[in-house]
């Protein structure tokens, strides 16, 4: 059993809080947000995933997990704090704040963890300076590494425990010590190495979603020329034993992969880094390429798109998930409304932030002019458009997410 400060209890640090308490751990979740600190000391939880509220009461109630706004003293600390964008550079000013947090209680032996999605070279170029600034010396008094989440939203509690990790030492005993630690919870295989590959692996692996999902989207663009459905030829083409094509979709969305590329190639030659810089622009594209579409399909039934009903399926940027950080839904709206449209979403999982959702499915395609999928959440599987058609003004459907099952295919785009 080791004394764990799990510092940022967000998405990440909240789950890794609870299931290392729940390995026996002591550990103290710190944020700077006092109203979160409440909430997990109240085993109210806020990160939607299957399976954590139950285990969050169970670890609270048994006080292996206490929740506080300081850090503590502790043998291992882990820090999971947000790293976004500004522009396309990394900000690091979070991880910084959250690193500096534990300069006046690090003491000899100690272990840090970063598991923060950073750019290559930061934890030994940016981090290491800052904890040495203690007085002690990594690697000799201290010991610091750098292992990445990679856990899908929606399944996360599993994978956090599933899944093969990376753990990336500043020197070997880290590496090592980081492994026997990830050990306690971890059930798939833990792979040792240096902080500056397992920072630059996980960057490579979104990297490798990103530009897939792009080539997905770039077919599917190609197969609307060619009158060929993407659909089939994707099916087709992964029975293929080395091909695996991914799904096309409206955009990229979330907090990850709209990101973590820029970290990998912001401070590599334009040259060198062609093929991701042009993924961007595809999945950038694919919202607008939806609007183009949705006025196609319009005017074919000698409709304007300005003053048109548009119901949109789905705000969250993925299925099943309520998360609508960068969702593609949000571009497409705010672009329709420029345009003059007047707009009904609905989503079972997201509720509206910036964006009203309505609850009510059958007032929000009621005489819609357009119903468009954009989201592959399970609920709307299970819905019968044919019976939905009937409440719309000869509503177009455009599916985005290949997820609409019909008897007949007139209205669909
Ligand atoms: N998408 C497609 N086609 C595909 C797959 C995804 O269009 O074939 C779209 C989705 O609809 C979504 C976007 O791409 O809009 C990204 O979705 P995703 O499921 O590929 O990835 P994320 O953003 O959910 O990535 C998460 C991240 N983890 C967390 O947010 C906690 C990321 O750091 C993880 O590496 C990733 O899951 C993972 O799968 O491990």
């Amino acid at each position: 059993m080791v004394r764990i400060a799990v510092i940022g209890l967000g998405y990440i640090g909240l789950p890794t809080a609870v299931v290392l308490a729940n390995s026996g751990h002591e550990v103290i979740g710190v944020d700077t947000n006092k109203a979160l600190v409440n909430k997990v000391n109240r085993h109210e939880n806020y990160v939607m995933e299957r399976g954590l509220s139950k285990l969050l009461q169970k670890v609270i109630t048994k006080k292996l997990l206490v929740a506080q706004t300081s850090v503590p003293r502790a043998d291992a600390f882990f820090v999971c704090v947000p790293t976004p964008l500004i522009g396309k550079r990394p900000d690091l000013r979070y991880l910084v704040s959250a690193v500096k947090s534990v300069v006046p209680v690090l003491k000899k032996e100690d272990i840090v963890i970063i598991e923060s999605t950073a750019p290559p070279g930061t934890t030994e170029e940016i981090v290491r300076p800052i904890l040495e600034k203690s007085g002690l010396k990594c690697e000799k008094d201290f010991l610091l590494a750098y292992c990445p989440e990679r856990v899908l939203p929606g399944d996360l509690l599993y994978e956090l425990i599933h899944n093969d990790r990376i753990v990336g030492g500043v020197g070997k005993k880290a590496a090592e010590r980081a492994r026997q630690l990830y050990r306690t919870f971890v059930r798939g295989k833990i792979y040792t190495t240096d902080a500056r590959t397992a920072e630059a692996v996980k960057l490579m692996e979104n990297s490798f979603r990103m530009v897939n999902i792009a080539l997905a989207n770039e077919f599917a663009l190609i197969c609307e020329q060619l009158d060929v459905d993407i659909y089939d030829a994707i099916a087709l083409a992964n029975r293929h034993p080395r091909v695996k094509i991914h799904a096309p979709g409206p955009g990229v969305g979330g907090y990850c992969l709209p990101k973590d590329p820029w970290f990998l190639i912001g401070n590599i030659l334009t040259e060198n880094s062609e093929l991701i810089r042009s993924a961007f622009q595809v999945n950038e594209k694919m919202p607008f390429h939806v609007a183009d579409l949705i006025t196609k399909a319009l005017r074919k039934k000698g409709k304007n798109i300005k003053r048109s009903r548009i119901t949109i399926f789905g705000l969250a940027y993925k299925g099943n998930i309520a998360d609508t950080r960068n969702s593609p839904s949000k571009t497409l709206i705010s672009y329709l409304k420029k345009k003059g449209a007047s707009i009904c979403v609905y989503d079972p999982h997201a509720k509206g932030d910036d964006e009203r959702t309505c609850t009510d499915i059958i007032a929000c395609v009621n005489n819609a002019d357009a119903i468009i999928v954009m989201c592959d959440h399970d609920e709307f599987k299970k819905i019968d458009f044919d019976e939905l058609l009937q409440n719309t003004n000869d509503a177009i459907i455009i599916d985005t997410r290949n997820i609409v099952r019909r008897s007949k295919k007139e209205n669909e785009v």
